[in-house]
């Protein structure tokens, strides 16, 4: 293409390329979801098809982008992890994040139905993102770590919270009240003691978040076949098939990075 005297306007584009050999990180998080899940009659604390619905958009970021080794959701936020070696885009941070960003939001929409029904999206919900490298395979763990221990601390609050105001009368002031200065084991005393609900037999999902990873696994399909006397049969066949599945468990543990050793590349 000939260069026109207008050409050089392309040198006022800064150089956002991600560091090499580093994580990279794409983080999501609602606009304004305490007006949203307001908006939209969220269950409280926990919405099963608002949190379904996060999971699903984050699923098609997955499929629809390249170089996603692992993503992370909780509440409004997903955190999306690139393998350290990829080149997607020239590792350009803009890029990588608007693409998340926009895939996800369209996802949002696209996929309402399916968790919503009838019930309308009132207006168009955005996320905004950021990016955040990390050199380590440590650095990356304890980022995860760090969301899920949001997600933990967070949930546990607003589990007893909302049952002291739902199943217990309290206003909701009083049971900010009553939770002022409590600890981690405090909370589950009200909770069993006052309520019989055992905080760790709650919906992992909420509990844990949601882990996206991709697995090969055998699926099992039946192929209508014609025989060797000439007859037809269905029979069973067998492939292993590379999907994106998830887990509703701990990743803050080795237990879960034993289990999928692939996920991490190692650190050199
Ligand atoms: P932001 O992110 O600064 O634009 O503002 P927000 O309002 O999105 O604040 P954030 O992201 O710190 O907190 C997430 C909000 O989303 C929080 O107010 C509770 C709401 N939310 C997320 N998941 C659920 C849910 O399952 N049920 C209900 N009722 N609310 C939820
Ligand atoms: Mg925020
Ligand atoms: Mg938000
Ligand atoms: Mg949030
Ligand atoms: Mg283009």
């Amino acid at each position: 293409m000939a260069k026109s005297k207008f050409d050089y306007v392309r040198n006022f584009e800064t150089d956002d390329t991600c560091l090499r050999n580093c994580y990279i990180v794409v983080r999501l998080d609602g606009r304004n979801f305490h007006k949203f899940a307001e908006q939209h009659s969220f269950t409280k604390p926990n919405d099963d098809r608002a949190l379904e619905l996060m999971t699903r958009s984050a699923r098609s970021v997955m499929e629809e982008l390249e170089d996603i080794v692992i993503a992370y959701g909780q509440s409004d936020e997903f955190s999306f992890v690139f393998k350290r070696t990829s080149t997607w885009f020239k590792r350009r941070a803009s890029k990588l994040m608007t693409h998340v960003a926009s895939q996800f939001s369209s996802s949002y929409v696209f996929y309402w139905k399916e968790f919503f029904g009838e019930q309308p999206l009132l207006y168009p919900p955005g996320f905004d993102g950021r990016v955040v490298l990390y050199p380590s395979n440590r650095n990356l763990r304890d980022y995860l770590s760090w969301r899920q221990a949001d997600c933990h601390i967070n949930n546990m609050y607003n589990t007893v919270f909302w049952t002291l105001v739902q199943s217990g009368g309290l206003s909701t002031t009083q049971a900010e009240d009553r939770l002022k200065g409590t600890l981690a084991a405090d909370k589950n005393e009200i909770l069993f003691s006052e309520f019989n609900i055992n905080y760790n037999t709650e919906a992992p999902g909420h509990r844990k978040g949601t882990t996206l990873i991709w697995e090969k696994r055998d699926e099992i399909s039946t192929k209508r076949t014609t025989l060797p006397g000439g007859e037809e049969a269905d029979v069973a066949v067998t492939r292993s098939r590379r999907r994106v599945h998830a887990h509703r468990c701990d990743i803050i543990g080795e237990a879960f990075w034993a289990e999928h050793p692939d996920i991490l590349e190692g650190d050199h």
